[in-house]
């Protein structure tokens, strides 16, 4: 049964007030398993307004479950999607404060900035590329309110993905002549290698994350506007991090950034 708008208001104040409190909370599907995807956008569009009564700026997108292995994790046909707000957006090196979060993780992502408004239905992946007025590194800072990052999908929505910080590079680069789908990425931890990817990995090439995105969005009326920041997934798994740890991605022909965990 459809949730009540007090319960959507009431549940999207309890992830706020995990998010306060950096505390861990239950997954809300654990006390109603029954929430579905629908229920679970309300539950994120009730919080993010939350964030807008703070003064929060919604500053771009992501989409998160990208991979075919993250989906078939989670048992769910396709992606998900939550909003970038203000106050996640840090310049490279960071620093990223663990005091401010509960227990996050870092992800590597080929952020897109988005020069012309893309409204789906029918977006494609060649025109989110000409819309697209550059790629540029990012780390995710993912930071589930779960306990044990352990959620079903209407929890995983319901808290705006995870989303909790990015940190972007400063290097810009258009994307004309980059072939993102071959495109190499080495993630290092403290100065190891402990992961690599290449772009294929975000659902067969980044930008049709992004078009997916675009297309998604068309159902409530919404589109990637001009000057969006949008995450399209990333290209392998996230990393846990503790304070003094420092991540770093590198992205053949576009470059790197650094973040430092204190
Ligand atoms: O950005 C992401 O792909 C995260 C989506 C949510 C799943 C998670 O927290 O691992
Ligand atoms: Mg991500």
């Amino acid at each position: 049964m459809e949730l009540t708008a007090d319960q959507v208001q009431a549940l999207a104040r309890r992830l706020l007030d995990a998010y306060d409190r950096r505390i861990e909370i239950p997954a809300l599907t654990d006390e109603q398993p029954d929430i579905s995807e629908a229920d679970a956008y309300r539950i994120q569009r009730a919080l993010l307004g939350l964030f807008r009564q703070r003064g929060a700026r919604i500053v771009g997108k992501k989409t998160g479950l990208t991979s075919r292995a993250k989906q078939q994790a989670m048992g769910v046909p396709e992606a998900i999607y939550g909003y970038l707000v203000d106050t996640y957006l840090l310049r490279d090196p960071g620093p990223v404060r663990m005091a401010e979060l509960i227990h996050p993780r870092l992800e590597p992502e080929l952020a897109f900035l988005i020069g012309e408004r893309l409204q789906g239905p029918g977006v494609t992946t060649a025109q989110v590329l000409a819309a697209t007025r550059a790629v540029v590194p990012a780390l995710e800072v993912i930071d589930s309110r779960y306990r044990n990052f352990k959620f079903r999908l209407a929890d995983v929505v319901a808290d705006n993905c995870s989303a909790s910080r990015v940190v972007l590079g400063r290097e810009e680069v258009s994307p004309d002549g980059l072939d993102l789908r071959l495109q190499g990425m080495v993630l290092e931890k403290n100065g190891e290698v402990v992961d690599t990817g290449a772009g294929a990995a975000v659902l067969g090439h980044p930008a049709s994350a992004v078009a997916w995105l675009a297309n998604k969005l068309a159902a409530t009326g919404e589109a990637l506007e001009p000057g969006d920041i949008v995450l399209p997934g990333a290209p392998c798994e996230a990393v846990f991090v503790q304070a003094g740890d420092e991540v770093r991605v590198t992205f053949d022909r576009v470059g790197s950034v650094t973040a430092r965990v204190e």
